[in-house]
């Protein structure tokens, strides 16, 4: 394609697919549960954020492009939800951590897989709990009821069927085995915290991305 400037190592993927890890997929639910997001505190206090907490907020579209840590991208999402932000503020923070202390953020999926995302990095204004992608009501392929989007960064910060909000005031982020950088900006191309990132989009496009799209090609469902 011309025209179109792709952050450093992406490749456009005219579809988007599913693009889970195959080995949350089978985890995956298996049918639309209402918004109910446990929040927890760091001290341990705990509320739910429901969808009549996101509904008494105003809304947001957007259009951004979707880039995936395999080097996979997908221009032009147009998404709809609430920015972060907001939620933030208006009923995550009063509820668990008043005193604004706990910088990091733990999205966990029903299907257990898990993210950790820095308030700095959350107050973007493009940074949504989204529930709908292009027009529609979000599917439970793409994470619906509810999930977090953060273009700016890679796919994996954008946890999908969010369960749980855990605030922190430590980053829970373990060196050098976890395979997602703990900020993960794609126009800084922070793939992996300490490995680097040209050997680490090659190992990505010849290795993982072939097997992975061929996996989610017969196994649609997931
Ligand atoms: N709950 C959950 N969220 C997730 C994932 C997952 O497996 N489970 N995969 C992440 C990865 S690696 C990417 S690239 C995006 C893919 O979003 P999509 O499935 O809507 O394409 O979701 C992210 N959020
Ligand atoms: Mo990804």
């Amino acid at each position: 394609m011309t025209g179109v400037e792709l952050p450093p190592g992406q490749r456009i993927h005219r579809d988007h697919p599913r693009f889970g890890l195959p080995w949350y997929a089978h985890r995956s639910p298996r049918d639309l549960a209402p918004v109910s997001v446990e929040l927890v505190g760091p001290s341990g206090v705990r509320a739910v954020l429901t969808g009549a907490d996101l509904d008494a907020l105003e809304r947001r579209t957007q259009q951004s492009d979707f880039h995936c840590v395999t080097t996979w991208s997908r221009l032009g999402i147009g998404w709809a939800g609430v920015p972060f932000q907001l939620v933030y503020d208006e009923a995550i923070r009063p509820r668990v951590d008043p005193d604004g202390s706990a910088p990091f953020l733990t999205f966990i999926g029903r299907d257990g897989y898990k993210d950790e995302t820095c308030i700095a990095d959350l107050r973007a204004a493009d940074v949504l709990l989204a529930t709908e992608m292009n027009g529609k009501p979000l599917t439970l392929r793409h994470g619906g009821p509810l999930r977090l989007v953060a273009p700016a960064h890679y796919g994996y910060k954008s946890v999908k069927y969010l369960a749980r909000i855990e605030l922190r005031r430590d980053s829970r982020h373990r060196l050098p085995w976890s395979s997602h950088h703990p900020r993960g900006r794609v126009a800084h191309e922070e793939r992996i915290l300490g490995f680097p990132d040209r050997l680490i989009r090659v190992i990505y496009q010849r290795l993982v991305l072939p097997p992975t799209l061929w996996w989610y090609r017969r196994h649609p469902r997931d």
